[in-house]
């Protein structure tokens, strides 16, 4: 099998009180682990079999249905558990701190607008930050799309990304997706996310 479901980065209750053991539990054990058997399945015998997720995303509008939705899936969430840590929150340092002033104006703008595009996506979805052409952009994306993929309107690599699906939040926070959203802040690695910028510019 090309692609394997890595463990959580930490204990699936480590996020509490902001994410709720049981959801991580489902999330990351039934939800993830079902897109990386699906795009296992998916890719079974084809020219991608041999192919990076990344690659597969960057011409994603020649694959199936079932690719898209679970090769997405399955990037996504990888992406998803490493941008949480406990203890975290807070706020950006050093240069991605400076990129966040230069492209929104402020740490707080920035965390309005991100904000404002996980609460308005509709139905299932997700909201990123992403670095295109070097700078810093807030987008929304439908179902398990991301902006690596070819056809995706905003383009550029994820740096950071909140999952807005219902299976996300509603076992804790049933319909108020913008106290998950809220929450979200609590748990964001910084350093993890720092990372992904200066991988992203290089
Ligand atoms: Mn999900």
């Amino acid at each position: 099998m090309p692609f394997e479901l890595a463990p959580l980065p930490y204990a699936s209750n480590a996020l509490e009180p902001h994410i709720d053991a049981k959801t991580m539990e489902i999330h990351h054990g039934k939800h993830h682990a079902a897109y990386t058997s699906n795009l296992n399945a998916a890719i079974q015998g084809t020219a991608m079999e041999n192919e990076s997720i990344e690659t597969i995303l960057s011409k994603i509008s020649t694959a199936s249905a079932a690719v898209r939705n679970n090769g997405g899936g399955f990037y996504n969430h990888n992406l998803f558990w490493n941008c949480m840590a406990p203890g975290k929150g807070g706020q950006p340092s050093g240069k991605l701190a400076q990129a966040i002033q230069a492209a929104f104006g402020s740490f707080d703008t920035f965390k309005e607008e991100f904000s404002n595009a996980a609460k308005t996506r509709f139905g299932s979805g997700w909201a990123w930050l992403i670095v295109h052409d070097g700078k810093l952009v807030v987008c929304s994306s439908p179902n398990q799309d991301n902006p690596l993929m070819d056809d995706a309107p905003v383009k550029g690599t994820p740096i950071l990304g909140l999952d807005v699906w219902e299976h996300a939040y509603y076992l804790n926070y049933q319909n108020r997706r913008p106290d998950y959203v809220s929450a979200f802040w609590n748990v964001i690695n910084w350093d993890f996310v720092a990372e992904q910028y200066e991988k992203a510019l290089n």
